[in-house]
């Protein structure tokens, strides 16, 4: 745990320095946290291509703000989870439609790890599912017209192109569904609305930005994944024409699963019981944006952010959020 945080922040230091190397020009603070999504427009028929590789470990668990012991999740439970791995490599494309109108589509491909515990005999074994999660297009509407204020609309919908039929060997034998948060997808259509605040003085730039995740209906498991809603809000400063490095605070809030997969055993371990889902958590993070306007890398982004947790309330026992980190890469034409 120690060690990947030293590191990141290494990783973040180094690009620091390698930077500084080159000759840059630009306005490196017009982009968000690279963790943040949607923060920005285009101008007519410009162009943006992304790449985000995500990582967040899930080592301990909470009952409400409480750590619980894999002993304790034993008392309940025949399998204790002990922790998880989740990494996000994620594609994006992004176009002017026009100054007003951005549209953005987003393609994430998920790798999820979780190894558990037996209450029987100790033994631990180990489940993984990797593959397309749900892709998402989205539409970014200018309200500065309207407002007088840097401000737009984020509009999202995601199809169900992620799995939630993964299948492993678990405890009960080969090829068993996993629960809830192995799958890969909502399996419903979700709408994703949301508004951001992006705005920027000479060394200076902060914004905001609300998200929420809608489900309609139920999935053709007969369940539903949790409403979820956040709000994050930054505050970055530009050294140089070339980096900028920036703090962020997010809240989030999810729910438990609505209704239950019919192939999972609630008694056997928390992540298979629908109503040990949801929760809230605050976390912090530290950013850093680079901006190349020379060379070989003229005009491309890249971009660290590695955050932590500093509240976590969860139904549980489950497995609360430890490190997380993002790094990106974005390039405009
Ligand atoms: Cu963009």
């Amino acid at each position: 745990m120690k060690l990947k945080r030293i590191f990141l922040f290494i990783l973040a230091g180094i690009s620091v320095f390698i930077s500084h190397g080159l000759s840059f020009a630009g306005e490196v603070e017009d982009h968000a946290p690279i963790g943040v999504m949607g923060d920005h427009q285009h101008k007519k028929g410009e162009w943006m291509a992304s790449y985000r590789y995500m990582r967040m470990d899930m080592p301990e668990h909470y009952t409400g703000t409480k750590k619980q012991s894999i002993s304790d999740v034993h008392n309940d439970f025949v399998v204790s989870p002990v922790d998880m791995t989740m990494e996000m490599h994620m594609l994006g494309l992004m176009y002017g439609v026009s100054d007003e109108l951005t549209l953005m589509v987003m393609v994430p491909y998920l790798i999820k790890d979780m190894e558990h515990r037996r209450r029987t005999d100790s033994k631990q074994f180990s489940t993984h599912s990797q593959g397309l999660g749900d892709v998402k297009l989205s539409g970014m509407y200018s309200l500065k017209e309207m407002t007088e204020l840097p401000l737009h609309l984020n509009m999202g919908i995601s199809a169900p192109t992620g799995s939630i039929n993964r299948t492993d060997r678990t405890l009960l034998g080969p090829d068993r569904n996993l629960p809830y948060p192995m799958q890969l997808g909502s399996g419903t259509v979700d709408f994703h609305p949301g508004v951001t605040y992006l705005d920027k003085s000479e060394n200076w730039s902060w914004g905001a930005q609300a998200n929420s995740i809608v489900r309609f209906g139920r999935n053709e498991q007969k369940y539903k994944l949790g409403n979820a809603y956040d709000a994050s809000s930054w505050l970055a400063y530009k050294f140089n024409e070339l980096v900028s490095s920036s703090i962020r605070v997010k809240g989030s809030i999810w729910g438990n699963v609505d209704g239950a997969d019919p192939r999972l055993n609630v008694n056997l371990v928390p992540t298979a019981d629908p109503n040990l889902q949801g929760g809230e958590r605050v976390d912090m993070f530290l950013g850093v944006n680079l901006l190349s306007h020379k060379g070989a890398l003229k005009d491309h982004r890249l971009a660290l952010e590695v955050g932590y947790p500093v509240y976590q309330n969860l139904t549980g026992p489950q497995l609360g959020v430890g490190l997380q980190g993002t790094v990106g890469w974005q390039k405009a034409w």
